[in-house]
């Protein structure tokens, strides 16, 4: 029941990331009003951040810092979110695992405990998106 549980929490997060991506016309992805509130930068970060939680030593790339130029396009970061899924699909479907020690348990009580604080920060992330699409006039996507 756990796993079916997370596997579905996973699921609506990506799903919601996912449209609110795609969701986006070519004119809006790496424009901005400041540094931060680019869609590209945002989308990035929301998947990286995944990367960073599930994995004792992932790659890392200055997000918040790169120039807009420096940014993934589109269809390179579907892929990285389809990565992402497959990744966070893995950590849950390793029930010992998830259950098991974090990589960092100063601040985490298990990968399951990670997991939980690594998917909010995507809702939170996404929520800017769609903001930033319905400030726009762009299509939103629902809940769920
Ligand atoms: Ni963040």
């Amino acid at each position: 029941m756990l796993q079916q549980t997370m596997e579905k929490q996973v699921g609506h997060t990506f799903h919601a990331l996912r449209t609110a991506i795609e969701n986006c016309p070519d004119e809006l992805w790496s424009a901005g009003e400041g540094a931060y509130l680019v869609i590209a930068r945002l989308a990035f970060h929301a998947l990286q951040a995944v990367d960073y939680d599930l994995d004792a030593h992932p790659e890392r790339f200055d997000w918040e810092g790169s120039d807009i130029e420096a940014l993934w396009d589109w269809t390179r970061t579907l892929a990285y979110l389809d990565e992402m899924h497959d990744k966070a699909r893995a950590c849950v479907a390793d029930e010992a695992g998830l259950l098991g020690e974090d990589v960092s348990p100063r601040f985490h009580l298990s990968r399951l405990d990670h997991l939980c604080y690594a998917l909010p920060h995507m809702v939170q992330h996404t929520g800017e998106i769609n903001a930033l699409l319905r400030q726009a006039g762009a299509p939103v996507g629902g809940w769920l």
